[in-house]
């Protein structure tokens, strides 16, 4: 069926894009939507990808952090793809990921209309998250794009281990930072600058990432449709709930197809702590 096949491919995809990465570092001279500088790699993955997917029976549209507008593909699912989050990762050789959502409705969407969420992780292997009927199982990609899992009905740990929140720390506000300072009281710091990395660490050992309002950006960072939302449905099939800060992630009604969004997930009871300050 068509969600299996465009899961299917985004697999299929990551061995090729972790091996283009290499002679790929360096920028554009473009900016994408929300005015970042693209990277060779942006650009390319989001390429490799629109084209594979927008080519399958039963995708309807496709829209990505690395382009303005929606590409309209015939009747069907919307698929959106953060092609290659956390690509200033790549300067410094570290960890990066893809981003997959596919809604059951017309963009923008709302978590409410997900059918299943995934990501990539480029690390030292390369593995993925899958979100669907209501489990999240991690998977193992072979060097040909064959997916081997390696563990099912994934579970946050419910005792919780590490923390890593975004943003500068004289830019965070009042708020933030009393919940903040609490935290680190608590767990341990783990930050390496790609979303997909720091939600991996989290669902891996438990515990919470933020990248919160800003003093300067009270919309924050990341975007809702292209990384908060599918990431959030990860993380609350997981056990854990996904946040603005005030009230959940998934219940939000995007506007606009790259609007900004705080963005906290992790343990169920550390997210409410956060909604309560
Ligand atoms: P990047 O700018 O490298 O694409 O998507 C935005 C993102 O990375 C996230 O992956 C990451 O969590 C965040 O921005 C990192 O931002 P900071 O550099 O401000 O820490």
């Amino acid at each position: 069926m068509t969600v299996d096949a465009i899961i299917e491919i985004v697999a299929e995809t990551a061995p090729e894009i972790r091996d283009g990465l290499v002679n790929r570092r360096g920028t554009t001279d473009e900016q994408n939507p929300s005015d970042e500088i693209q990277l060779e790699a942006d650009v390319w993955a989001d390429e490799r990808l629109e084209d594979r997917l927008t080519a399958l029976d039963g995708v309807g549209a496709y829209a990505s952090e690395e382009r303005k507008g929606i590409v309209e593909a015939g009747d069907g699912y919307s698929v959106t793809l953060d092609p290659l989050d956390g690509s200033s990762n790549l300067k410094s050789n570290n960890s990066m990921g893809t981003i997959l959502g596919i809604y059951d409705g017309q963009l923008p969407a709302a978590g409410r209309d997900l059918v299943a969420s995934a990501y990539v992780l480029y690390g030292p292997i390369t593995t993925m998250m899958v979100a669907r009927d209501d489990t999240v199982t991690e998977y193992v990609i072979e060097d040909d794009g064959s997916r081997r899992p390696v563990t099912t009905d994934l579970t946050l740990p419910a005792d919780p281990v590490v923390y890593g929140f975004g943003g500068g720390v004289t830019d965070w506000t009042d708020e933030f930072s009393t919940f903040a300072s609490e935290i680190q009281r608590e767990l341990k710091l783990r930050y390496g600058g790609a979303f997909i990395g720091d939600i991996n660490q989290v669902l891996t050992y438990g515990g919470i990432f933020a990248y919160p309002e800003l003093e300067t950006a009270p919309e924050g960072k990341l975007r809702l449709q292209f990384e908060g939302i599918p990431v959030g449905h990860i993380v609350a099939t997981a056990g854990g709930r996904a946040s603005t800060g005030t009230g959940s992630l998934l219940e939000v009604d995007p506007t606009e197809l790259h609007q900004r969004t705080p963005v906290y997930v992790g343990n169920t009871d550390l997210i409410e702590r956060r909604e309560r300050v």
